[in-house]
C-alpha cells in the first residue's frame, strides 16, 4: 500500500502509478469495509444496501464519472472534501455510480474513489450504477476488463475479478428523511417503502426493483411507465415520481445516469434532479456538475438545489 496521502493531488498521482498488486489489495480492502458496514457509521445509518443520512451537515454529490479522471480531479480540488473531513466537519461524499467504462482512466477513477472510501469510510458513500450491475444485467459496452488488462498486464484479470466482486457491495440508494432520495437511475413504479430500496438486490431478478434503480430514466412524454430504448429499466412519468417520492416521504429524486449538456437537468416539475459529472467523449457535454447540498435545509423542489450545483 502507498503511504497515507491526505490531499487530492497525491492520491491522483498514486492512481497513475499504482501497480496491479497494490490495486488488487485496495479493492479487497474496500470490499471488506463495505461488507462490514451495518447500523450506525458516523452520520450514516446502514440497512442492507440503503444508507440513511442524518439531516445535518452537507452532502457533496457526484454523478457518473465513467473513467474521467480529469473531472474527478477538478471536483475533489474544488469541493474541499478532504480538507473538510480532516477538519472534522460534518460532510459526506456520495458517488451516484458508473465509475468505469467509456473514459480512458477507469482504473485510476476506481483507485481514487476506493482510496477515499478506505481513508474516510464514515464520510464516503458509493452507490451502484448500471455499469456495476449484477451478472445478468451489466451495461454494454463494458470495456473495464480490457482497460484493466491494458493497465495492469497479467494482473488485469484478477484486478477485474476482484472489482466485479466489489460491485455486489455497492449501495442501492441514499435516503434523507423529508428531503431527498438518491439512486443511480430511477424509481421503480412498484416500490412500496424504504425497505424495497434496502433489499432490492435480494429480490432480483424476481422483482425488477434493482433493475429500475440502476437503469430507469424520467420521461416527460409518459405518465406511468413505458418501454426504455436502453433495453433495461423503464421510462417513468411524473405520476410515478410523485407517488414514489410520497411513499418514501421525500420531495426530490437526485440521480445520475443520463448525460446533460449543462451537467445538470430538472424533470417532472422539479421533482427530479439529474447530475452528470464526466466530460469529453463520447457525449461532449458542455459542462459536468456536482452538488454541494446542505442537508439541514428543507427542500421542496429541485429548483432550490440549483444554487448548490457547481458546473465545471
Ligand atoms: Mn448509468
Amino acid at each position: 500500500m502507498p503511504a497515507l496521502s491526505l490531499n487530492p493531488t497525491s492520491i491522483i498521482k498514486e492512481s497513475l502509478a499504482v501497480q496491479g498488486d497494490a490495486f488488487i489489495a485496495l479493492v479487497e480492502k474496500a470490499a471488506a469495509i463495505l461488507r462490514g458496514e451495518s447500523g450506525r457509521i458516523g452520520r450514516q445509518t446502514v440497512e442492507d444496501r440503503l444508507v440513511r443520512l442524518d439531516a445535518s451537515g452537507e452532502a457533496i454529490v457526484v454523478g457518473d464519472l465513467h473513467g474521467d479522471l480529469q473531472s474527478l480531479t477538478t471536483i475533489l480540488k474544488s469541493c474541499g472534501f478532504m480538507e473538510k473531513v480532516t477538519e472534522g466537519k460534518d460532510v459526506v461524499l456520495v458517488f451516484l455510480g458508473d465509475y468505469g467504462d467509456r473514459g480512458a482512466h477507469s482504473a485510476e477513477v476506481y483507485y481514487v474513489v476506493l482510496t477515499l472510501k478506505r481513508l474516510f469510510p464514515a464520510n464516503v458513500v458509493l452507490l451502484r450504477g448500471n455499469h456495476e450491475g449484477p451478472e445478468d444485467l451489466l451495461a454494454s459496452p463494458h470495456d473495464l476488463p480490457m482497460q484493466f488488462k491494458h493497465r495492469f498486464g497479467t494482473d488485469g484479470a484478477e484486478a477485474y475479478a476482484k472489482t466485479r466482486e466489489l460491485f455486489a457491495y455497492l449501495y442501492n440508494a441514499v435516503l434523507v428523511e423529508e428531503r431527498c432520495v438518491m439512486v443511480h437511475g430511477g424509481l421503480p413504479a412498484d416500490l412500496s417503502n424504504s425497505q424495497d430500496l434496502a433489499r432490492a438486490h435480494l429480490v432480483h431478478p424476481e422483482k425488477r426493483l434493482l433493475e429500475d434503480l440502476l437503469w430507469s430514466d424520467p420521461s416527460e412524454a409518459v405518465q406511468d411507465v413505458a418501454f426504455s430504448p436502453r433495453g433495461a429499466g423503464q421510462l417513468f412519468g411524473k405520476k410515478i415520481t410523485t407517488q414514489v417520492l410520497e411513499k418514501l416521504n421525500v420531495k426530490v429524486l437526485i440521480r445520475g445516469h443520463e448525460p446533460c449538456e449543462e451537467g445538470v437537468r430538472i424533470n417532472h416539475d422539479g421533482r427530479v434532479l439529474t447530475l452528470f459529472s464526466m466530460k469529453g467523449a463520447p457525449y461532449f457535454n458542455e459542462c459536468g456538475a456536482y452538488l454541494d447540498l446542505p442537508l439541514s435545509e428543507k427542500i421542496e423542489n429541485a429548483q432550490q438545489l440549483l444554487p448548490w450545483t457547481h458546473k465545471f
